[in-house]
């Protein structure tokens, strides 16, 4: 089950999954999104879910696990990966709105989605989470309080995670990706075409797929392995602040 299915690191990520021969579960706001997807998919062999909610709706996430059909919430794999950033701006100057859908939807949502669906995997004694969180997880850079707040949040949430799941023979493996080119500037600047692009320039960026294979690598290790956290930059990227740009 992947959250945010519909663009970037989630897209990307059900493909890989799907291309192997995995079931997948896709779930995003964007209902057309998510039929194209399913259509794409569909050239695997592999059975698709849709569920269309949004992650910062406890009732709609609630309702969109319980209504699985039986067959489907044997879910080995849980992908927490909806999440956005909105606006860049100083602590003194934010926008208190963007500020909610960030917390909303990175911290609350992943904690109403895991809420939801860990008691399926706790009950058959196997699963494996993974949560993906940031850079901006591990650093702070200016601009980005609330945005990296919230990444924290999620770094916390790995580590809380895996230690509470631990006797349930679930592994939990944090994310942690760098500048990568999905549709994540282009939802931070509101739509602005120019911002998102300008974030990239002189830059090879990481991909959804980049990710996608990372996190495809981590859920096919042995079942005694379990990679805890994993910090992904492209190699032009050393930590949030020092970028080399051509
Ligand atoms: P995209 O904007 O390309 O994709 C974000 C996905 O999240 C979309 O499928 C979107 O679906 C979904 N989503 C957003 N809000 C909600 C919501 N309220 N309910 C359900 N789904 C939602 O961005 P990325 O693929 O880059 O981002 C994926 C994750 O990776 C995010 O958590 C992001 O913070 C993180 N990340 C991104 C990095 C980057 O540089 N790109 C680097 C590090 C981490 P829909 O709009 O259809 O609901
Ligand atoms: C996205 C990466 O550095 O823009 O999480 O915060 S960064």
């Amino acid at each position: 089950m992947i959250t945010g299915a519909t663009a970037g690191f989630g897209r990307a990520t059900a493909v890989k999954f799907a291309s192997n021969g995995y079931n997948v579960i896709i779930t995003g706001r964007r209902k057309e999104r998510l039929d194209d997807l399913e259509k794409e998919l569909s050239a695997f062999n592999i059975k698709v879910q849709k569920l269309n909610f949004d992650v910062r709706s406890r009732e709609e996430t609630n309702k969109a696990i319980e209504d699985l059909p039986a067959e489907w919430k044997n879910i080995d794999i849980l992908v927490n990966n909806a999440g956005l950033a909105v606006g860049l701006s100083h602590i003194d100057d934010g926008n208190t709105d963007d500020w909610d859908r960030m917390i909303d939807t990175n911290v609350k949502g992943l904690l109403y989605v895991t809420r939801a669906v860990s008691p399926l995997m706790t009950a058959r004694k196997k699963g494996h989470i993974f949560n993906i969180s940031s850079i901006a997880g591990k650093e702070v850079y200016e601009n980005g309080n609330v945005y990296c707040a919230s990444k924290h949040a999620v770094d916390a949430l790995s580590k809380a995670m895996r230690i509470d799941l631990l006797k349930h023979n679930i592994k939990v493996t944090n994310i942690a990706p760098g500048m990568a080119e999905t549709e994540f500037s282009l939802v931070r600047f509101k739509g602005d075409r120019e911002k998102a692009d300008a974030v990239y320039k002189g830059v090879e960026p990481l991909t959804g797929e980049d990710i996608a294979e990372a996190i495809y690598f981590c859920a096919t290790l042995p079942w005694h392995v379990c990679i805890n956290d994993l910090v992904i930059t492209p190699t032009q990227q050393a930590n949030v602040a020092n970028v080399f740009r051509k």
